[in-house]
């Protein structure tokens, strides 16, 4: 298949690239280095600098024999990917040109300004793109299970019935985000069904829950190709977080009471869900939500779960509570349905000791790289 990846020098981007065109498929990144400027702005450099896409992607070919075709540009410029989506005639385009971190939207009006038009504005140009020069392409977007906030219900996938007075409907499940970036995933999904009901484009969207992990079967063929693993309190997502500061020697640092549970799932995992949503593609005028995660844990069961293996492993890991930067519950009731990539033939990575152990000792080998300035919240939410 001819697939346009859109964000492709992201944590998700590069790996999924590097995944689909390892399997022989035709693989086209775009990216505008967005998250590396904002990374540099807030000093939260990842943990291991990575190359840029095109010389990544000139080391993957000469590894494996494969190329990634490369585009550096805006997707928020519809010039350019009416250029893209015309030349490439994708089958497919994977969505993930987005600014994805929750604290970066928060930390004022610059910020939250560049992370709504952004993720808007990439959304709507993909959306006529694919109905002006591919209109078969099925859209893979990624939004975030974050869409749905935390509701004292069972949270459905993506569709919940309603009966209201003797009668009866389907609507899109209520969505409540905690952050200005999920809240722009939110406001891509209503556009994105807007566009399914009239003009019948094909979309899954997927809520995924918050991804750990830094292996994937190519990126372990040659270091230069590893994501980018970040570890700050801005780009770093919870168990990456805390992974490092286990290694670092430094406190984990559970926001609050530690009660806030979330959905998640192994790197290796969002490349099985993608994949898995691409080749079993959403119809011609189906907005198909899938909820992307394989287990639930609250955060303090995060930071046991580290600190027993990173114990074990001689590390002496503490955790503290810290005051929570976030207006968030941190006890809450959460039971997320998500039964619809098992059903496609998702294999779970679960979170076992082995593989945290195995996560620590990649991290243990760049130990003297992590910058512990970089680690205690530096964004409020109020
Ligand atoms: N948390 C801590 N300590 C930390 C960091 C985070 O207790 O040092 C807590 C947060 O307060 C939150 C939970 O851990 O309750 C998850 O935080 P996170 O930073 O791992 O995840 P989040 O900000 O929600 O965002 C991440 C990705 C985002 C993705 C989302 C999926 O950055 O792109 O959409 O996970 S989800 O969380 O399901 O919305």
């Amino acid at each position: 298949m001819r697939i346009l990846i859109l964000g492709g020098d992201g944590y998700l981007g590069w790996p999924t690239a590097m995944s689909l065109a390892a399997k022989g498929h035709d693989v086209c990144a775009v990216d505008n280095y967005l998250r590396r400027e904002m990374a540099l702005e807030t000093n939260s450099e990842a943990l291991i600098p990575s190359p840029n896409l095109d010389d990544r992607a000139g080391i993957f070919e000469a590894v494996t024999g494969k190329k990634i075709r490369v585009v550096i540009g805006d997707c928020a410029d519809y010039t350019l990917m009416s250029r893209v989506f015309g030349e490439f005639k994708p089958n497919a385009v994977i969505h993930y040109a987005e600014q994805p971190s929750a604290p970066y939207s928060m930390m004022g009006f610059t910020e939250a300004r560049k992370t709504l038009n952004n993720n808007l504005n990439a959304t709507f140009n993909v959306i006529w793109a694919v109905m002006k020069f591919a209109p078969d392409c099925h859209i893979i977007k990624l939004g975030t299970m974050g869409e749905y906030g935390t509701p004292n219900i069972d949270i459905e996938e993506g569709w919940i019935e309603i009966e209201r007075n003797g009668r009866s409907d389907k609507f899109l499940y209520p969505r409540q985000a905690g952050s200005l970036y999920h809240t722009t995933k939110v406001l891509d999904t209503d556009l994105l069904w807007f566009y399914v009901r009239t003009h019948g484009v094909r979309v899954t969207d997927l809520m995924q829950g918050p991804v750990y992990g830094l292996s994937t079967p190519q990126a372990d063929m040659d270091e230069r190709l590893l994501p980018n693993f970040h570890y700050d309190d801005i780009f770093g997502t919870v168990v990456n977080r805390f992974l490092t500061q286990a290694v670092a020697g430094v406190p984990l640092t559970v926001y609050g009471k530690g009660g806030q549970t979330r959905g998640y799932l192994n790197l290796n995992d969002t490349l099985q869900c993608v994949e898995l949503a691409m080749t079993n593609p959403a119809q011609a005028g189906q907005l198909r939500i899938l909820n992307q995660f394989t287990e639930l844990f609250s955060v303090n069961e995060i930071a046991g779960r580290v600190k027993a293996v990173g114990d074990r492993m001689g590390l002496n890991v503490r955790i503290e509570s810290i005051q929570n930067p976030r207006k968030e519950k941190e006890e809450h009731y959460y039971n997320a349905k998500h039964s619809g990539l098992l059903e496609l033939g998702l294999k779970p990575n679960y979170m076992t000791d082995d593989v945290v152990a195995g996560m620590l000792e990649r991290i243990i080998k760049y130990r003297g790289m992590i910058d512990t300035k970089k680690i205690m919240p530096r964004v409020r939410w109020s």
